[in-house]
């Protein structure tokens, strides 16, 4: 009918250019001939967030009517990547945009490309939510996202002098058109005070009551987020902090307009901005402050569905699965206690079987630094109903473990929610185990090794609560937005059914012996490479080799990721192609990217010690045709979408059982990049499906790392063994690399020779190995497009689609063929 008509035209060339140029008189406001590229940008964003908007409200409907089980993915950070292009292409309307575009004399990624990336994440665990969030609309699991809505997202990097420099990420200044404001999801969320007690009247019994100090509004903010080609779209809720309206009527009556003021953006602080994942920890109070309060204001905003649903309270866990996305969000737990108990008035007993059966724990770490902790009196401040709420959790808790482990004292303070080595502390890791139906590691190891060793006790105390569900990457995002000339070569061959099934690209298996098409593959690989260096040519003003092997290591900086392992490998290179036995190298370029938390020297120093190597043999007339090396500033997601197509070496190279899961190394797999790297995280996994003799292994095992550090490593002795890597080491504290200053790096080698905890000596000889297998391989060019192919043709597990899947059949225990 008409409708049918209209809905079409509504995705037409022609109907997307009539809404672009009313959305410019409308929304934007300005002859459409005076725009400039961001105004385009905006009208565009508009007339594309109407389609997405129209699909909301049927998914909205459906949701309602059908009365389904809602997932609530609970996260501090989202990092979901520009929007615009994303959502054309889950619309399905990337081609109409195009022909708009062309049509008004425009390019449809010129514009795109002012978009500010929404960077309200570090790296991994906030990607990977985003991709959790696209995988659950893809398949139409009825998912809501919660976090925060920072004003300052993820910081800026410059590289000034080869260190890193930071600037505040101002992404809101000219506005969102992908959020909307929901007004009738504010809630209220209260700080500090004290606890009192009354009886009740009639049955004697204690009630509990929490005077707090002072409350903070959540004001919600809704993105939407449309699925592949399903109309389907859900939603991401992110709570910005607001000053209760309460505060404007206290300036009438304390006549204290400055003190007003000052409450007020003392409460705003707390969605203000992102935090790095820092070593050195400052400003704990507000962490904890802004954990809680988007965990509330999450809680509470359920607790109001729920009852507008007209569902009893009882029924919570049937309507609501809730996954803490590593225990920053792990505080909902005793919260969800207070709700039940102070304010719905449900017992002790079946408010925990209820809580439990709610939520789902999901770790990310193996590093026991990484855990969170909170010292005892700031949280007790700040909640002084949750602390005594953890403490009866505790109680019992510890009372169950002292039955099942008699005896066996140090077992059960290893165990307790309150840390008492040292001071006091509250053990978030250890109440998500213990608040969670189900807890899961990212990856196999990281997942065996959770059981084996940081959380040990709690497996042999709940063995069937502990799970896998390895990470996976949205194939929408990381292969056809990143990759378009990619996707239309696997469409050419295999049709579209991967795009929802990745393992369908196994068919290109067929193609591995076919030499005009590994050969395609080569020439497609090639341009890909050409179309970065165009990039980094406008932006760095940098030109790059296309024909050199492009080897890639893009991720946070941090010790334990290895960089200065990869930049020490370069200079062994470059001492030998200066003595002269290496002549006839493939020429290679090495790009770094990533960014180091602001107070992490260690990491900054790294950043220093690769663009030091790039200067030397950038510089240097003997390797300068060899050897390349970049470090590309403020590696993002954009950055991440133009780079891993263009990549021939993915470097996964952290030290055995420190990675927990990894989730580069499935994008550059997906795109066809081989990857050197060691037995950890993903990379076991990846190995496993591409098969052993198309990956780069070297280093040391995750046990034999344990075995070595048992019996006392000793750094030095590698050293000595090594001439390559004395070679290296000793110009690097001589001076040699970095013009004779022999300060800057002198804390790196002191470090690496005398505590490397990362392993990087012992590795440096196997790794140097593998990588000349890897160069020795690149110059047979029909081999190598055989193992890239391969690389991309296994690539299937790793899609999110796959873990959300999992998630669903052993977690959230939802039927995904309804
Ligand atoms: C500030 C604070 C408490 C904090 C903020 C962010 C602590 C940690 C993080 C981020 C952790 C993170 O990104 N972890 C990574 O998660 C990925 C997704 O599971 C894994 O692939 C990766 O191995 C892991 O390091």
């Amino acid at each position: 009918g008409t409708t049918a008509i209209a809905a079409q035209d509504n995705r037409s060339a022609d109907g997307i250019r009539l809404a672009f140029l009313r959305h410019m008189r409308r929304t934007i406001g300005k002859p459409v001939e005076f725009s400039n590229t961001l105004d385009q940008y905006r009208a565009m964003a508009h007339l594309v967030r109407d389609r997405v908007m129209d699909d909301w409200i049927t998914t909205v409907e459906s949701y309602v009517q059908h009365n389904v089980r809602v997932v609530c993915y609970l996260s501090a950070e989202f990092l979901l990547g520009p929007h615009l292009l994303n959502a054309m292409l889950n619309l399905g309307i990337t081609d109409s945009a195009e022909k708009a575009c062309d049509e008004l004399h425009y390019s449809l990624t010129q514009l795109a490309d002012e978009e500010p990336e929404p960077g309200l994440g570090n790296g991994g665990l906030g990607r990977l939510a985003a991709c959790y969030m696209d995988s659950m609309t893809t398949l139409e699991v009825p998912a809501v996202g919660y976090g925060l809505r920072y004003e300052f997202g993820i910081f800026r990097q410059e590289i000034r002098d080869g260190w890193q420099v930071e600037h505040s990420d101002k992404w809101l200044e000219y506005g969102n058109p992908w959020e909307i404001p929901a007004s009738e999801a504010t809630q209220h969320v209260s700080f500090g005070g004290h606890t009192e007690t009354t009886k009740d009247e009639k049955t004697g019994e204690l009630i509990w009551k929490w005077v707090p100090a002072f409350t903070v509004k959540g004001v919600a903010y809704d993105t939407p987020i449309p699925g592949y080609r399903n109309k389907q779209v859900n939603r991401l809720r992110l709570w910005k902090a607001e000053a209760e309206d309460s505060f404007d009527l206290e300036i009438f009556n304390r006549g204290d307009y400055m003190g007003a003021v000052r409450d007020k953006m003392e409460s705003e602080t707390i969605s203000k901005v992102l935090y790095p994942p820092d070593e050195t920890e400052q400003g704990k109070r507000l962490r904890l402050m802004q954990q809680y309060f988007f965990t509330s204001c999450s809680l509470q905003d359920m607790v109001r569905l729920h009852k507008l649903q007209k569902l009893p309270i009882e029924k919570f866990a049937d309507k609501w699965s809730v996954q803490l996305n590593d225990t920053h969000p792990s505080i909902g737990i005793a919260e969800l206690m207070r709700i039940l108990t102070d304010e719905e008035e449900i017992g002790w007993d079946e408010a925990w079987t209820i809580t439990q059966a709610t939520f789902g724990y999901t770790n990310h770490t193996l590093l026991p630094e990484a855990l969170e902790k909170w010292p005892l009196p700031i949280f007790a401040s700040l909640l002084p109903r949750h602390i005594e709420i953890i403490y009866e959790i505790n109680r019992r808790f510890l009372k169950d473990m002292q039955a099942k482990f008699p005896g066996d004292t140090a077992r059960w303070a290893r165990m307790s929610l309150i840390g008492e080595d040292g001071e006091k502390q509250v053990r978030m890791a250890n109440l998500a185990v213990v608040g969670s139906k189900m807890v899961n590691g990212v990856a196999k190891l990281h997942s065996e090794l959770l059981k084996e060793d940081t959380l040990k006790d709690f497996y042999e105390a709940f063995p069937n609560r502990f799970t896998n569900v390895t990470n996976g990457v949205t194939p929408r995002r990381w292969l056809m937005l990143a990759d378009p000339p990619l996707t239309a070569l696997l469409n050419e061959v295999l049709g579209t059914a991967w795009h929802t099934d990745l393992y369908a690209l196994r068919g290109l298996e067929d193609y591995v012996d076919d030499a005009g098409f590994l050969d395609k593959w080569r020439k497609r690989q090639e341009e890909s490479k050409g179309r970065l260096g165009d990039f980094i040519k406008r932006s760095m003003d940098v030109s790059l080799n296309p024909a050199s092997m492009f080897d890639v290591q893009v991720k946070r900086i941090h010790e334990y990721k290895r960089q200065h392992l990869n930049a020490l490998h370069i200079l062994g290179l470059y001492c030998r192609i200066k003595s002269g036995e290496l002549k006839d190298l493939p020429p290679r370029t090495f790009l770094f990217g990533g960014k180091a938390a602001p107070s992490y020297t260690y990491a900054k120093l790294m950043i220093k010690l690769v663009c030091t190597v790039g200067e030397l043999v950038g510089k240097d007339p003997q390797t300068k045709d060899l050897l390349r090396v970049l470090f590309v500033p403020d590696y993002s997601v954009s950055l991440g979408q133009r780079i891993y197509p263009a990549a021939d070496l993915s470097e996964q190279i952290s030290t055995a059982g420190k990675e927990a899961s990894g989730t580069g190394c499935m994008k550059f797999m997906m795109n066809g990049a081989v990857a050197i790297g060691t037995l950890d995280g993903a990379n076991i996994e990846i190995r496993e499906e591409v098969g052993e003799e198309n990956f780069f292994l070297f280093g040391l095992t995750a046990p034999q790392i344990a075995e070595k550090q048992k019996a006392g490593y000793r750094p030095r002795d590698f050293y000595e063994k090594s001439p390559l890597l004395r070679e290296v080491m000793d110009g690097l504290r001589d001076g040699r690399f970095s013009n004779g200053d022999r300060d800057t790096f002198a804390p790196l080698v002191r470090d690496l020779l005398e505590v490397d905890r990362y392993f990087v000596m012992a590795d440096f000889d196997d790794y140097a190995r593998a990588q000349s297998e890897a160069g020795k391989i690149f110059c047979d060019s029909k081999k190598w497009s055989r193992m890239s192919l391969l690389n991309t043709a296994r690539s299937g597990k790793f899609s999110s689609d796959r873990s959300i899947r999992e998630y669903c059949q052993n977690i959230w225990k939802i039927n995904l063929d309804r």
